[in-house]
């Protein structure tokens, strides 16, 4: 990498943490969820460059929509631990955000989350502000038309969004090359006016610069970016999943090696912007934050059946209301 895009030592070492925090909970994640204490969820071990580096050049002030495989990218932007833990525990708990928190909920429905960055983007843009939406997808999603409507809605009405489409070479058991005939994602933001970026998704030095670049060009008013991480899902789609059904276990091989993990790691060990002393130190420290998050998870009461159907809207509506006492009764009976 060029020395003069090189964030400063400080950045990278708070990339090593947020990639170490988001390392550490999908980790944990596959034990809890042996153990019976997580439900199914979505791994992303092998693509924290992807999540973490693009999150972390926004500010508590900007708006983030992940996806399901996100986690890295919301804890990056301050979603607390016991939240997602409560999330992937089906609780409401994990779907209540912190008030002052401008994360949305995980996003389940391929693609739905596109649009509606685009317009808290554009509520931004009137009042004035000059906060952001980043919203994230996978190269699955992108081949729905919700992405693309996005784009061309960003585009035309010039709002403040950075859209994250992350290449991980698979949509469940699907390759991206039967997905679509394109060879190069980032190049559909040319159909719609927009600057297009191909980074490497395993480089979070890399995805940390040019999405720094995006965010500030939205917020200077000079229109969304999207920016194609082409990284890889070296884990299961979801912890319920067998990949071995539909792919080869070679195929990942590259990939493994091109750990972000490790990559970062080493560059921080050989620079001597951090020894294995103050690495020890971090990771303990990661560790204990992820513990103390799991007791307070382990806390929170388990839901009302009816709880499911709060916090969708501030005022439920009469449908919602209707179904509310429908479920009830049936609880009863
Ligand atoms: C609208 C909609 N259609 C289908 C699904 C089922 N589904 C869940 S994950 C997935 C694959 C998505 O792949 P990709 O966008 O590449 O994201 P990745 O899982 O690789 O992160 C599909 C089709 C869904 N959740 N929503
Ligand atoms: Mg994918």
């Amino acid at each position: 990498m060029r020395p003069d895009l090189m964030p400063d030592t400080g950045t990278q070492l708070r990339l090593y943490r947020q990639m170490r925090r988001a390392r550490h909970f999908d980790e944990r994640g596959w034990v809890l969820y042996r153990q019976g204490r997580l439900g199914v969820f979505p791994p992303f071990g092998g693509m924290e460059a992807s999540q973490v580096g693009t999150a972390a050049a926004l500010s508590a002030d900007d708006w983030l929509f992940p996806t399901y495989r996100d986690t890295g990218a919301a804890l990056t932007l301050g979603l607390p631990i016991a939240r997602t833990l409560a999330y992937w525990r089906t609780s409401p708990h994990g779907w209540a955000m912190p008030e002052n928190l401008k994360v949305l909920p995980f996003y389940i429905p391929i693609a739905t989350q596109y649009p509606q960055a685009v317009g808290a983007a554009l509520a931004e843009k009137r009042k004035g502000t000059r906060n952001v939406a980043m919203a994230y997808i996978g190269d699955g999603g992108s081949s729905e038309g919700d992405f693309h409507e996005a784009l061309n809605f960003a585009g035309a009405l010039n709002a403040p969004c950075v859209f994250i489409l992350q290449n991980n070479g698979w949509a469940i058991s699907v390759p991206t090359r039967s997905q679509t005939r394109a060879t190069d994602l980032s190049r559909r933001a040319e159909g719609y006016g927009l600057p297009g970026v191909r980074v490497d998704g395993n480089d979070v030095l890399a995805t940390w610069h040019v999405t720094a670049q995006a965010v500030e060009r939205a917020r200077n008013g000079e229109g969304p970016t999207l920016i194609e991480t082409v990284t890889y899902r070296v884990k299961p789609h979801t912890v319920a999943d067998d990949p071995s059904r539909y792919r080869t276990e070679e195929e990942g091989a590259p990939w493994r090696e091109k750990d972000p993990v490790t990559r970062l790691r080493a560059h921080l060990l050989r620079t001597g912007v951090l020894n294995e002393e103050g690495e020890a130190a971090l990771l303990a420290e990661v560790a204990a934050e992820f513990e103390e998050a799991l007791r307070e998870a382990d806390t929170y009461p388990d839901p009302a059946p009816a709880e499911i159907l709060d916090h969708v809207f501030a005022e439920p509506t009469p449908q919602l209301r209707r179904q509310r006492e429908e479920l009830l009764a049936e609880v009863e009976a």
